[in-house]
């Protein structure tokens, strides 16, 4: 049995995936490089100056680190603009449910997440009570995949890591859940996350007691 579940964030519990992609989408097209669907795949998960980083490799010139920050706040900027006006309404069929059906089994609940604007928009959501535990990603030195975010969740919450299932819908995060010794569970195309031990299309599909 499982003694804790942890959750990523983005593409899982609500999409702000979507809204990231659109402030990328904006800034790369502004350098000059082409973005779309598939680019964005590999930056889920991925920090945001990781991010940037990817995306400014495929521009026709090199960028300082002061430009870079500058890209990277303004980023900042139009994405806090998205989520400005989000709301439970914004919660993902079944997230809620999912978190209550964990905490029913007596589960312990821990959320994953790389990005610095987390504990916002878990506000927004209104389910910022419902964890035990919610990394704060500006104490994590390493994005995912490395296993860091992941472990210090488990280490938080008291629990072994080969007694934690992880959720995630970015192959970076998957990767991140497999190198933490964990189980992972894929939200999403099996096609795309092939490392996870079970993906199921979205949270509205969780079933606990299907798990390992
Ligand atoms: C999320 C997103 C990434 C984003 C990162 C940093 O990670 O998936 O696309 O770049 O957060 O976000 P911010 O710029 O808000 O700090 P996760 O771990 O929640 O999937
Ligand atoms: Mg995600």
């Amino acid at each position: 049995r499982f003694k804790a579940v942890i959750f990523d964030l983005d593409g899982v519990i609500t999409d702000t995936a979507h809204y990231h992609y659109l402030a990328w989408k904006r800034l790369a097209e502004a350098e000059g490089v082409h973005f779309d669907e598939a680019f964005n795949e590999q930056l889920k998960g991925i920090d945001r100056m990781g991010s940037l980083d990817l995306i400014l490799a495929g521009a026709k010139r090199t960028y300082s680190d002061e430009e870079k920050l500058a890209l990277a706040d303004a980023k900042n900027r139009h994405y806090q603009e998205l989520i400005a006006t989000m709301s439970a309404a914004d919660l993902l069929p079944g997230a809620v449910d999912a978190l209550a059906a964990v905490r029913a089994a007596g589960l312990r609940i821990g959320l994953a997440s790389v990005s610095k604007n987390a504990f916002t928009v878990l506000e927004r959501l209104g389910i910022r009570d419902r964890f035990d535990y919610v990394v704060d990603a500006a104490l994590i030195a390493h994005s995912k995949p490395h296993p860091e975010i992941f472990l210090t969740a488990a280490r938080e919450l008291g629990v072994n890591p080969v007694d934690c299932l992880g959720v995630e819908d970015a192959v970076a995060g998957v990767a991140s859940i497999k190198s933490a010794g964990m189980w992972a569970l894929g939200i999403g195309n099996p096609d795309v996350l092939t490392r996870a031990d079970r993906v199921i299309p979205a949270l509205d599909r969780f079933k606990l007691e299907e798990y390992r």
